[in-house]
C-alpha cells in the first residue's frame, strides 16, 4: 500500500527540463496521460528494465513525456513513433521500446505506419491513447471522434456523410496474422485502471520474452478539450466511449507464441559497401575530378519529358559517383503523366557530406526540352553550367553569366539508330565536359542502371559519342 505513494524510480525527481514548476506534470487536471505515465513507470520499476527502455514520444499532449521518464527518450515526428521504434528496437535487440502515441499521432497521420510496424510483427509495446480528440492542438476531430461529438472542426458534431465513422484501431490491427497482444482498457475507475495496469504490464513483459508487437489502447479522459470537469469526464468515458469502443482483449497469442531470437539488424559499412560496389576508402576519388570551384560539389538538376530517360540518366551518374568514392544522392519527381509528362531529378554529387538530397540552387542544369530550359536556367548558379539538347532546343539560353554547353544529344541517338539513348549521349557530353567522372566509372556502372544487358554496347556507344562531340568542339 505505502508503495504506491512512492514516486517511481523511472520518473525523475525533479522534472529540471520543465519550464515553471518542476514537480507537477504540464497535464491538465483529469487528464488520462498522467495516470497512464504512473502505471508504465512503476512497471519498468517493478521489471527492473528502467536502464535499458527507451521511450519513443509522439506529437501531442504526451510531446513532453521526456521531462518526465528518467529512460532513453527519443521525439519522433507525427504518427512516426513506430517506424523510430522498429529502427532502435533492430539495432538495440536488447532494449525495451516504447512507442507512446495518442489518437491524432496514432490513427491519424500515423495510421499506415502503426499498420504496418504491426504487420511486421516488430517486437515493441505501444500505448496508444485514445481521447477521441487532438488534444494538444485544441480539440480538433480525430479519426477516433464519436458520431455527433462536437469538435472544433465537426461544430455541429461529426457527421459521417462527411467525416466517416470513429475507427477502432483495436479490431483493425487484430484481423492481422502477426500482432501477439491487443487489448483495449480505459482509465475510469479503480477496477478498469487496476485492468490498465495488468495490460500496460503484460505488453512490456510479451517485449522482453521476445514474443512480438504489442499494443495497449488506452480510453482516456481530455477534460479541457471536452470542456468536462474531471468527473463529467471519466463519466463520459464510462457512457459514450467505451459503448463506441468496447473493452476487452482483441488478440493474444502471449501462450502460443516461441520467443523470437532477438538478433542484431545492421549491416558493416564494409560489407555494404562490398555488396554495392563501392570502393574502400583508400580506393576513393579514382577519377581525375577536375578541381574548378563551380564542379567540386556539384548540384545537379535534370529535366526533359517522360520517357526521354531523364531519371535513368540522373540515376546513372549518381551510381558512378557512387561507385567512384563520392557522396552521392538523387530525388527523382514525377509529373503527373509518366510519358510524355514532365520529369526532373535533383542530383548531388559531392566530396563533402550531402545535408539534403534537394537542389534549389543548381550548379549544374541539364535541359533535354525547351520547357526545361526555360524553367530552370534561371536557378542556376553564377559560373554554373547548362547543357542542353540543340536537337530539341532552338531557341537560346537568356543567361550571360553561366557556361552553356548545347549538344545535338538527339541527333546524335538517332544516327546511332536509337532516339532513346539521348541520354546516354548527354551523359558522355557532361562527364568529357566537366570531368567530374571518367569514361571508365560510367560504364563499370552502367550495369547497375541498365537492367537490360543487350543495351549495354549501345548505351556505351552513345556515351562516347556525346564525350567525342565534347572533346572535338574544345
Ligand atoms: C506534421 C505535423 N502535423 C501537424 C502537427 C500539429 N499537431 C500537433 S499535436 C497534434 C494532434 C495530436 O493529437 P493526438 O495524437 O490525439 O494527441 P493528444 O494531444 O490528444 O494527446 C497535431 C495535429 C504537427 N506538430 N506536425
Ligand atoms: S488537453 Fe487533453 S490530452 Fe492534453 S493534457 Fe489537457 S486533458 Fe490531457
Amino acid at each position: 500500500m505505502a508503495k504506491a505513494l512512492i514516486k517511481a524510480d523511472s520518473f525523475y525527481e525533479i522534472y529540471e527540463r520543465k519550464d515553471g514548476i518542476k514537480d507537477v506534470t504540464h497535464y491538465c487536471p483529469g487528464c488520462g496521460h498522467g495516470v497512464l505515465h504512473k502505471l508504465i513507470a512503476e512497471a519498468l520499476d517493478d521489471f527492473g528494465i528502467r536502464e535499458k527502455s527507451i521511450l519513443i514520444s509522439p506529437v501531442g499532449c504526451s510531446v513532453f513525456a521526456y521531462y518526465y521518464f528518467r529512460l532513453g527518450n527519443i521525439q519522433a515526428a507525427h504518427g512516426r513513433a513506430p517506424a523510430v521504434a522498429t529502427g532502435i528496437k533492430r539495432v538495440h535487440p536488447e532494449s525495451v521500446v516504447i512507442s507512446y502515441q495518442g489518437d491524432g499521432d496514432l490513427a491519424a497521420i500515423g495510421g499506415n505506419n502503426i499498420l504496418q510496424a504491426a504487420n511486421r510483427g516488430e517486437n515493441i509495446t505501444v500505448f496508444f491513447v485514445n481521447n477521441a480528440i487532438y488534444g494538444m492542438t485544441g480539440g480538433q476531430m480525430a479519426p477516433t471522434t464519436l458520431i455527433g461529438q462536437k469538435t472544433t472542426t465537426t461544430p455541429y458534431g461529426r457527421n459521417v456523410v462527411n467525416e466517416g465513422y470513429p475507427v477502432r484501431v483495436c479490431e483493425l490491427l487484430a484481423t492481422l496474422d502477426a500482432p501477439v497482444y491487443i487489448e483495449r482498457v480505459a482509465l475510469t475507475d479503480a477496477k478498469n485502471t487496476s485492468k490498465v495496469r495488468r495490460a500496460v504490464r503484460k505488453a512490456l513483459q510479451n517485449q522482453i520474452d521476445n514474443k512480438g508487437f504489442s499494443l495497449v489502447e488506452v480510453l482516456s479522459a481530455c477534460p479541457s478539450n471536452w470542456k468536462m470537469t474531471p468527473v463529467q469526464a471519466k463519466q463520459w468515458v464510462e457512457d459514450n466511449l467505451i459503448k463506441q469502443f468496447p473493452l476487452g482483449v482483441y488478440k493474444d497469442l502471449t501462450d502460443q507464441i516461441k520467443p523470437k531470437k532477438a538478433e542484431k539488424q545492421v549491416f558493416s559499412v564494409d560489407g555494404l559497401k562490398e555488396k554495392l560496389n563501392i570502393p574502400m576508402e583508400e580506393e576513393k576519388y579514382s577519377t581525375s575530378v577536375k578541381e574548378a570551384k563551380e564542379f567540386r560539389n556539384m548540384k545537379l538538376k535534370i529535366a526533359g519529358f517522360g520517357g526521354q530517360g531523364i531519371l535513368l540518366l540522373g540515376l546513372g551518374m549518381a551510381q558512378a559517383a557512387m561507385q567512384a568514392g563520392y557522396n552521392v544522392s538523387w530525388l527523382p519527381s514525377y509529373g503527373p503523366e509518366m510519358r510524355g509528362g514532365t520529369a526532373n531529378c535533383h542530383v548531388n554529387i559531392s566530396k563533402e557530406r550531402i545535408g539534403s538530397p534537394l537542389v534549389s540552387k543548381p550548379t549544374v542544369v541539364i535541359a533535354m526540352n525547351l520547357p526545361s530550359m526555360e524553367k530552370f536556367q534561371s536557378e542556376i548558379e553564377p559560373g554554373g553550367l547548362l547543357l542542353y539538347d540543340t536537337s530539341l532546343i532552338t531557341q537560346k539560353p537568356v543567361r550571360d553569366d553561366i557556361k552553356v554547353l548545347g549538344i545535338p544529344a538527339t541527333q546524335i541517338a538517332d544516327n546511332l539508330g536509337n532516339t532513346r539513348i539521348a541520354n546516354m549521349v548527354i551523359m558522355g557530353a557532361f562527364i568529357a565536359y566537366t570531368s567530374v567522372l571518367d569514361k571508365q566509372a560510367v560504364i563499370n556502372a552502367l550495369p547497375f542502371f541498365i537492367k537490360r544487358k543487350n543495351l549495354i554496347p549501345l548505351n556505351e556507344k552513345a556515351i562516347v559519342e556525346g564525350m567525342n562531340y565534347v572533346l572535338s568542339s574544345n
